[in-house]
């Protein structure tokens, strides 16, 4: 397979919209993954991640075995943990959580990871990870003991994604938190895409066709979806009208 982020690139260029597929192994029940499957690869999904917040060890190496052999679409891990970094997946999301002020999300586990990643030729793709506050707790403040960057202060926002590109990551991803009431704001997406150069991710919160059309208007290169998935396999077709 091509390198992910070197396609990610020409795609965008081509003006393609991308859509990941968050799959987190601890919420999809193993015996409705077929089912799930056959909607999503005729679907407009370009991508599936894999990962979860939470995630039982190993698991997610089961799973990306599994999925391997029922799709064609690039499989990415958007780990929670370096227990979820497999050898079986295409790319992984280096995820440094640019928001926080928590030194092990900053650069901690990334240094764990690597006595995982030099047994693998997995390519890596260092992504500045910012989490946006959105109304209530996510599972990613709890996890990481972390504050998210105040959906309010659109400058902070975009100096946090700016020093990111500064530092050298490939990917901004701006996160509302799985399942978050309200995706992130057009306002910011906008903000930021006006500032950074990279491919620019945006997840949380996205329910509807409208909501993800909004991302993409305003600037997301990339939007990634779980809740509404799992939740219901019919927005498949909603999003295919
Ligand atoms: C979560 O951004 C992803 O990390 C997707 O969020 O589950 O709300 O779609 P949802």
């Amino acid at each position: 397979m091509k390198a992910i982020h070197e396609d990610m690139l020409s795609s965008i260029t081509k003006g393609e919209q991308l859509l990941a597929i968050l799959i987190d192994p601890d919420k999809m029940e193993f015996e409705g993954l077929s089912t799930f499957m056959v909607k999503l690869n005729a679907s407009k999904a370009t991508h599936i991640f894999v990962g979860g917040s939470t995630v039982e060890a190993f698991k997610t190496d089961e799973l990306i075995r599994i999925l391997k052999g029922v799709t064609d679409l690039p499989i990415v891990i958007f780990p929670g943990d370096v227990s979820q970094i497999s050898s079986h997946a295409d790319a992984l999301l280096f995820l440094s959580l640019v928001s926080g002020r928590n030194p092990d999300y900053l650069i901690g586990k990334q240094i764990e990871a690597v006595s995982v990643l030099r047994t693998m030729a997995l390519e890596v793709i260092p992504t500045g990870y910012l989490l946006i506050e959105n109304g209530k707790e996510t599972a990613v403040e709890r996890v990481t003991q972390t504050s998210p960057l105040s959906r309010h202060n659109i400058q902070d926002i975009v100096d946090t994604a700016v020093a990111s590109q500064l530092l050298g990551m490939k990917c901004i991803y701006l996160e509302a938190g799985s399942g978050a009431m309200n995706p992130i704001d057009v306002e910011i997406i906008h903000a930021v895409k006006k500032e950074v150069r990279i491919p620019l991710i945006i997840g949380g919160g996205i329910t509807s066709k409208q909501q993800l059309d909004n991302a993409y208007t305003a600037g997301a290169d990339m939007v990634v979806i779980g809740t509404a998935f799992e939740e219901n396999a019919s927005f498949f077709e909603e999003l295919n009208k």
